[in-house]
C-alpha cells in the first residue's frame, strides 16, 4: 500500500528553534504556533539541550544576543540566526557565514522611535526634564526658582554616524534650526550637513553629541577621554547606540571633572549594571535602553524577525540579511 505524502502543513521535525533571548509574547507565540521552541535550554539545562540540538533549525535572537562560534558548532542542522534589533553585534557574523548560516536583522521599522529618543534625551538633559520633575515632587518649588538650563534651538548638533537613524536624528534636529555636522567613515552623498573626518574634530564643533553608530569592534571607545575634551565643558553627549562605543570610565571622568557639561545615555558597557558614580550624577539623564521601545515599533521589529525565520525556514527570500549576507 502506498503511504500518504505528508500535508503541506505537517511540521518539519528539524524546525526547531533556539531561543537565546527573552523575546516578547508577540515574537515568542507566532514562533512557538509554528516551530518546537526551547527557550534558552543550552543555558538551563544542557543535558537536554545536546539532545535537541541536532534539530535546531533557527536561533531567534535580540539585538542584545551574543551567539559565538562555540553555539554555532552545536548546532549542525543551523541555517538562520533571526535578530529582533537592528544591531547585531554580538552575533559572530563571519563564523556563521564560515558556516552557511544566514544572518537577519530588523533595520528601518526602528529609525523613528530611536531618533524620538535621541531628541527627547537632548531635550531632557538640556531642559532637565528628569530634575524638574524631581523637583515639584519633592516640594522644593516653594524655596525658589529650578536653576537654568541650556537652549537647544539653534545649538550646534554633532551625529557620531549617519546612518539611517543618523539621518533620522538629523531630520528632527533640522526643525530645532540646529546646525548639523557629522562623521562617519565616508561623507554621504546629498547630504546639506558638514562633514568631519574623525569624533575629536565633530566635538569641536558641537554642543550636543549624538552617538547612533553601530556597536562592535570596530567602534570600540570611539568616543574617549580625547573627544570628550574636544566636545568641552559647555558640551553635552548622548548615546543612543550601544554602550561600547563610549569609553564609560573616560566619560565618567570627564563628568566628574566638569570636562564636559552632561550626559544622557540609554545604553551601557555592561548592561544592565550602570556605574553607580552614574547613577548619583546630577548632571546625567539615564533611561534602560529604550530606543525601539514602543508597543508599534516592537511588534513592527517581531514581525520582521520572525518573517525572516519563516521565510528562510520555508525556502523563500529573506525579508532583511545583515549586509555582511547579503
Ligand atoms: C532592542 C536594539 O534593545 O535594535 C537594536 O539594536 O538595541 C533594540 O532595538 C532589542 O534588540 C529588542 O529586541
Amino acid at each position: 500500500m502506498k503511504t500518504r505524502e505528508p500535508a503541506l502543513s505537517t511540521p518539519n521535525p528539524v524546525h526547531e528553534v533556539l531561543s537565546v533571548a527573552n523575546l516578547p509574547p508577540f515574537l515568542m507565540e507566532p514562533l512557538q504556533a509554528a516551530y518546537t521552541v526551547h527557550q534558552r535550554l543550552h543555558e538551563t539545562d544542557p543535558a537536554a539541550f545536546a539532545q535537541v540540538a541536532p534539530r535546531i533549525a533557527a536561533i531567534a535572537a535580540s539585538g542584545e544576543s551574543k551567539v559565538g562560534a562555540a553555539l554555532m558548532d552545536q548546532l549542525p542542522a543551523l541555517k538562520i540566526i533571526s535578530v529582533m534589533g537592528v544591531g547585531y553585534d554580538g552575533i559572530d557574523v563571519a563564523a556563521a557565514q564560515a558556516r552557511g548560516i544566514v544572518v537577519t536583522h530588523t533595520p528601518g521599522v526602528l529609525n523613528d522611535d530611536v531618533a524620538d529618543l535621541a531628541i527627547a534625551l537632548m531635550l531632557a538633559l538640556s531642559r532637565q526634564i528628569a530634575r524638574a520633575d524631581r523637583f515639584v515632587r519633592a516640594g522644593d518649588w516653594a524655596n525658589g526658582p529650578l536653576r537654568l538650563g541650556r537652549k537647544v534651538s539653534g545649538a550646534r548638533l554633532g551625529v557620531v554616524g549617519m546612518g539611517r537613524i543618523g539621518q533620522a536624528i538629523a531630520h528632527r534636529a533640522a526643525a530645532f534650526d540646529m546646525r548639523i555636522g557629522y562623521t562617519a567613515r565616508t561623507p554621504k552623498t546629498g547630504l546639506p550637513h558638514a562633514y568631519w573626518p574623525t569624533p575629536a574634530e565633530l566635538a569641536t564643533h558641537s554642543d550636543f553629541l549624538v552617538v547612533i553608530t553601530p556597536g562592535g569592534a570596530a567602534t570600540r571607545k570611539l568616543i574617549d577621554a580625547e573627544v570628550l575634551r574636544a566636545l568641552g565643558p559647555q558640551g553635552c553627549v548622548i548615546n543612543v547606540a550601544r554602550g561600547s562605543v563610549i569609553d564609560e570610565s573616560a566619560l565618567v571622568a570627564a563628568l566628574q571633572a566638569g570636562t564636559i557639561a552632561g550626559a544622557a545615555l540609554d545604553v551601557f558597557e555592561d548592561e544592565p549594571n550602570v556605574p553607580q558614580a552614574l547613577r548619583e550624577m546630577d548632571n546625567v539623564v539615564l533611561t534602560p535602553h529604550i530606543g525601539s521601545a514602543t508597543a508599534q515599533t516592537r511588534q513592527a521589529m517581531a514581525d520582521l524577525a520572525f518573517g525572516n525565520l519563516d521565510a528562510k525556514l520555508n525556502g523563500r527570500p529573506l525579508l532583511s540579511p545583515v549586509p555582511e549576507c547579503q
